[in-house]
């Protein structure tokens, strides 16, 4: 026996020992499973797992870096395709002191942020990394973004090829896949060592026959990703006939007729002011958004001249409560009080944070007075504490909620749900912040970059030498982001 061959050897009786060892963390499955594609499949690859078990974690590298040695790979550098095969890729460049480059799989600021981090020179070849291949889509994706800054990619590897057309696909793109165990050898493994029986096995072979992509991979554009990673932007009008809450169909409508996606935030103290105010920019908002409990001569006439003003400009009534306590306690405060804000307000906002009752608490009065609710998921002040697991809580909420929680006051685009708006603060002409934690964004990069359908602008406005012209001007920056959006 040569030398290759007791060193093919070897690297067999590994392989087999590091398939077994997949199935026995339940990096392998078999049973049946729902795919992303919604196809009901009898096997599953989940090597999220393998972090959980950093020697396996390592073979799984030193396999990966073997077998690209063995076909003869040239590189100079290795990119994992976000997230799984990230640290794989990780063990490779530690171990061999071969550069990384990370991909980023959400490039929200294409333009001002990278869309690959780590230092690369023009014309150098990265060997990309993957976990498992399908259709080959992901690795593709990768390939572009790497391509997009001229780093030049002719193979990947992967631990576990699927079969099913990937790599023919990547190769007619001139991308060869190598891979450490395709499937057909991993059933090989798993039944002559006892672990599968006959019938699962025919039953996955013939599941793969039967499912494989007809070659032809998506070649996705970096900008297509861009913009796949903010939203499908849908127009006004079409989100229109998509929502639940018919306040917000009706929004919608106002923003498609009006030509505006602008809230003014009125936060003047004094009513006579507010009055005046909002009947000189109401041609340009689609939404008034009040904090009545700072006004100092507040009274039920106020809020009738105010509805008025709301029918006779068409915009809706926003106030902005922040409720934030439980259900029993927000339902008083939406209802009675002084300010009765159930019987006027079309849109409130509450805090997530007391859990799901605090919706339950104003759906009750605000489904019956036809209202909507916005849950207010990040904010824009400087060290808010409403980000990451909170947010994401927030967005669920408000998806299991759809019947009166219309969207969100955030700062990014939360959900791709067209039935949710996202209304944002924090934006001015001239970013910047105030010195009490404010912080600003442009409305156009709040639009484009931060995926606001509204922009919310108080001082702004209000406090602009002429207030009227200063909206009209807001209102043409925001509707030709928006306009952009949907175009592209
Ligand atoms: O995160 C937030 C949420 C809200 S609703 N940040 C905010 O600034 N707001 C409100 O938006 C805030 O209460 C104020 O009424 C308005 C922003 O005002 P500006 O003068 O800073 O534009």
């Amino acid at each position: 026996m040569n030398n290759m061959a007791v060193n093919n050897n070897s690297m067999d009786s590994r392989r087999q020992s590091l398939i077994l060892e997949l199935y026995k963390v339940e990096a392998v499955k078999f049973g049946n499973f729902k795919l992303k594609s919604g196809i009901d499949s009898p096997v599953y690859f989940d090597l999220r797992v393998i972090v959980s078990y950093p020697v396996l974690l390592n073979e799984v590298a030193e396999l990966m870096w073997e077998v690209a040695r063995s076909v003869g790979c040239q590189y100079d550098s290795v990119c994992g395709v976000p997230y799984t095969a990230l640290p794989i890729a990780t063990c490779l460049s530690v171990h061999h002191d071969i550069p990384m480059l990370i991909r980023r799989k959400e490039a929200k600021d294409y333009g001002t942020k990278k869309m690959v981090e780590g230092h690369y020179k023009s014309g150098e070849r990265c060997l990309v990394v993957e976990d498992v291949v399908t259709s080959g889509g992901s690795v593709m994706e990768t390939v572009q973004t790497l391509q997009s800054i001229s780093v030049n990619v002719t193979d990947a590897i992967v631990l576990l090829d699927r079969e099913q057309g990937g790599k023919s696909a990547l190769e007619q793109k001139g991308i060869k896949l190598h891979s450490v165990c395709p499937l057909s050898m991993v059933l090989e493994v798993l039944e002559s060592n006892g672990k599968l029986d006959k019938d699962i096995v025919e039953r996955t072979k013939e599941f793969i026959r039967e499912n494989r992509f007809d070659g032809n991979v998506s070649e996705p554009k970096v900008e297509d990703q861009v913009k796949k990673a903010k939203t499908t932007v849908f127009t006004h009008p079409e989100r229109m006939k998509m929502c639940k809450n018919s306040l917000l169909s009706s929004l919608f409508e106002i923003m498609d007729k009006k030509k505006t996606n602008l809230a003014v935030s009125v936060d003047l103290t004094i009513s006579e002011e507010i009055l005046k105010l909002l009947d000189a920019v109401g041609p340009y908002i689609c939404i008034a958004k009040t904090h009545v409990d700072i006004i100092s001569d507040f009274s039920m006439t106020f809020i009738k001249l105010l509805r008025e003003l709301a029918t006779k400009h068409r915009f809706l009534l926003f106030e902005d409560r922040k409720f934030g306590d439980i259900g029993n306690t927000v339902r008083h405060q939406y209802e009675g009080g002084v300010y009765q804000i159930s019987s006027w307000a079309d849109i409130v906002n509450c805090h997530p944070v007391p859990g799901e009752g605090v919706i339950q608490g104003l759906k009750g009065p605000g489904l019956q007075h036809n209202r909507g609710c916005l849950l207010v998921a990040e904010m824009s002040s400087s060290g808010s504490l409403a980000k990451n697991e909170y947010t994401k809580a927030a967005v669920s909420m408000a998806e299991r909620n759809k019947d009166f929680v219309i969207g969100f006051i955030c700062q990014s685009r939360l959900s791709t749900d067209p039935a949710l708006i996202h209304m944002m603060p924090g934006v001015k002409m001239n970013p910047g912040g105030d010195n009490l934690g404010q912080q600003y964004t442009s409305p156009e990069e709040a639009i484009k970059s931060h995926g606001a359908d509204i922009i919310i602008v108080g001082r702004g406005i209000t406090q602009a030498s002429d207030p009227v012209t200063t909206a009209q001007q807001y209102q043409l920056a925001a509707y030709k982001a928006y306009q952009e959006l949907v175009q592209h």
